[in-house]
């Protein structure tokens, strides 16, 4: 699990046939956002959930952002998990442009200490959700996109099952 650069990043987001088929899109405003999300993609692997990881800001790379987002049904992709601080716009924009259930995480910020990244995710205006987790939440964001799946996959139930076993027994 190597940081990505931001070509490689951007060669993945216009990439619309990856040679696996992620079930989570992760997607972040900046690489400066990868850090706290590491824990994001280290649980998704303890959880044995395949994911794709993206670079691209709403403002910075618009026509990234669309096209990753429109085609995330076609590529298979079945929870986007979007990360972003600041005016954190992004996980609305994506939630636009897909019908896949989106979760964002608002990033801590040296400004206003993530409360700006958490209103700009969470107050999203009727018709357009996000399901918001804690601000650096990026675990959280894992578990809820497991537990996504799991409504339509045993598999993952389970896996989810067997985490608040080792909670419980730990
Ligand atoms: P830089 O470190 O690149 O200056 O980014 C990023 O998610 C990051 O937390 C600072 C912060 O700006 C955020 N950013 C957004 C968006 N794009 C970048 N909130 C967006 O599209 O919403």
């Amino acid at each position: 699990m190597e940081k990505i650069t931001t070509a490689e990043a951007t060669t993945l987001a216009t990439a619309f046939a990856p040679s696996t088929t992620p079930l989570v899109g992760i997607i972040m405003g900046s690489e400066s956002d990868f850090d706290i999300m590491l824990a994001c993609e280290q649980q998704l692997e303890e959880l044995g959930v395949s994911y794709e990881r993206v670079i691209a800001s709403a403002h910075r790379k618009p026509t990234v952002v669309q096209k990753w987002s429109t085609s995330a049904v076609d590529r298979g992709i079945r929870v986007i998990i979007a990360a972003a601080g600041k005016a954190a716009h992004l996980a609305g924009v994506v939630a636009a442009y897909t019908p896949l259930p989106v979760i964002a995480v608002p990033m801590k910020t040296s400004d206003l200490g993530g409360l700006d990244s958490l209103l700009s995710m969470v107050q999203m205006p009727t018709g357009v959700p996000v399901a918001t987790v804690a601000i650096n939440g990026a675990k959280n964001a894992a578990i809820l996109a497991t537990q996504i799946l799991g409504t339509g996959n045993p598999e993952y139930l389970q896996k989810i099952v067997a985490l608040k076993h080792k909670m419980e027994n730990s």
